[in-house]
């Protein structure tokens, strides 16, 4: 089983769809290992968001990200940092398959709704640097109904 980050940004949190956003990862199977409402500090974003600095979209993703509390997340499953992207969709909505969240609930790339971690190593630094090293594992009964 493998494990990500998730997060339900300001935009997606203001216009309420938390709800939503939730049930699509839910409804894939993926499970939920912890998730909290946080007010993001600029020292959090710009950690979180180290790789992107220096590039011309830096600040406004900064500004956007601590402009109103997210919903952040880890979740597991077979796959789920793949499983996860794909159900958010392409960066840019406006590119995003129909079907997808940033898709069906977004049309510009500055107001995409979800983070997803991209691969292994940036999934373990997220998830530690959201919630750190204290995770107590449960057991859902349905797991045999989706996994094999
Ligand atoms: P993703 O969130 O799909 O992993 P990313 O890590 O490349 O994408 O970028 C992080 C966020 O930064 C992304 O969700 C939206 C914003 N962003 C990326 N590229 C951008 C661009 N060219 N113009 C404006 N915002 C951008
Ligand atoms: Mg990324």
């Amino acid at each position: 089983m493998e494990r990500t980050f998730v997060m339900i940004k300001p935009d997606g949190v203001q216009r309420g769809l938390i709800g939503q956003i939730i049930t699509r990862f839910e409804r894939r199977g993926l499970k939920i290992i912890d998730m909290k409402f946080v007010h993001v500090s600029r020292e959090l974003a710009e950690k979180h968001y180290a790789v992107h600095k220096g590039r011309p979209f830096y600040d406004g993703l900064i500004e956007y990200i601590t402009s109103g509390p997210v919903v952040a997340m880890v979740l597991e499953g077979s796959n789920a940092i793949t499983v996860a992207r794909s159900t958010m969709g392409a960066t840019n909505p406006a590119d995003a398959a129909p079907g997808t969240i940033r898709a069906d609930f977004g049309i510009e790339i500055g107001r995409n709704l979800v983070h997803g971690s991209d691969g292994p190593e940036t999934a373990a630094f997220e998830i530690g640097l959201w919630f750190g090293d204290d995770r107590p594992a449960w057991t859902r009964d349905v797991d045999r109904w989706i996994f094999e």
